[in-house]
């Protein structure tokens, strides 16, 4: 009998694959105990696998965290994708998803699209982003941001699972064939059942950044893309989080006048301070005053 640790990489029908760190590769089956527990194992676990004639899954590692649609957990990495122009970025979307993300403890790095289309609007979305302190990349039909994503996954996602996410026909399957061209994408089949409103979700599978010709070690899902839809049936939480998920106010919160500050429009908000003196981008500034509105009146984010 053997225990490993492993990294479960793709589920079908009940039958899973998990991938140990020397890149063998077993088929498994769960332990018929998780069934009670309403336990399933999801793609992106961190397993133990007992092999003793066959495989068997008997542990699930806790989980970082747990998208929904499709289920993947332990993501690491989310490419916030948006284009330039066509269609236009709703930057209070992306901040949406900034937001979720930093709460779920994954790191959000930017995206931009369609340079070729509005490089100048390309230039611009990229310097609030990069302001705000987040990796960003820009990316034209040229492809040109290719290199700079793949050395980006190899030395700054070691061991991490990445995925994608953004609107539809922004250009994520375009840009994740460019990165992979190996992985057979499952281009627009999620966005067109949304689309006709029947919400399927289709399994995710890991493949290990190693295997492609980017290299690296780590992991990309290969779905094109979380849509913000995905994220919905995320808890909300409360307000007096928000501030925490915005990384560019972080130097400034505790140096406001009052210490309950909402940093919406206080006096003596040092937050506010920032955004006046061109430190915060304003419209990360107007996100979070709508995004606490939301929180505030316990809205859904819905869409
Ligand atoms: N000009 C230009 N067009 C692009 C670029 N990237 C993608 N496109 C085009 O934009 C359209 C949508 O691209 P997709 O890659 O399918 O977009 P997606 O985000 O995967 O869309 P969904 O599958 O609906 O989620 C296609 O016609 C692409 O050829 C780009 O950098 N520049
Ligand atoms: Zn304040």
């Amino acid at each position: 009998m053997e225990e490993r640790s492993g990294k479960l990489i793709k589920g079908v029908g009940g039958l899973y694959t998990v991938r140990f760190a020397d890149g063998e590769t077993v088929s498994c089956k769960a332990k018929g105990a998780f069934r009670h527990e309403s336990l399933k194992p999801v793609i992106g676990d961190d397993v133990t696998v007992i092999s003793d004639g066959g495989n068997v899954i008997s542990a699930i590692g806790e989980r970082k965290n747990l998208l929904i649609r499709p289920p993947i957990s332990n993501v690491g990495v989310i490419f916030i994708t948006f284009a330039a122009a066509e269609p236009e970025p709703v930057l209070l979307n992306i901040d949406k998803l900034t937001c979720i993300a930093v709460h779920c403890g994954i790191r959000p790095v930017i995206t931009v699209t369609k340079a070729d289309i509005a490089p100048e609007r390309a230039a611009e979305l990229a310097a609030v982003y990069e302001k705000a302190g987040f990796v960003t990349f820009v990316s034209g039909k040229d492809g040109s941001a290719r290199e700079r994503i793949r050395e980006y996954l190899r030395t700054s996602c070691r061991g991490m699972i990445s995925c994608f996410a953004g609107a539809s026909g922004v250009g994520k399957s375009t840009l994740m064939t460019s990165l992979f061209p190996e992985l057979d994408l499952k281009t627009g089949e999620i966005s067109a059942k949304i689309a006709r409103g029947k919400h399927t979700t289709r399994a995710v599978e890991l493949y290990s950044l190693s295997d492609l010709s980017g290299g690296g070690d780590g992991y990309i899902a290969d779905t094109p893309g979380f849509s913000l839809l995905d994220f919905v049936r995320f808890d909300f939480f409360d307000k007096e989080e928000l501030p925490d998920t915005f990384p560019e106010f972080e130097r400034f919160i505790g140096k406001c006048r009052y210490t309950k500050c909402t940093h919406l429009c206080e006096d003596g908000c040092a937050v506010c301070q920032a955004v006046r003196d061109g430190i915060i981008p304003v419209s990360r500034h107007d996100s979070y005053i709508s995004l606490y509105g939301d929180l505030k009146n316990k809205h859904k984010w819905d869409k």
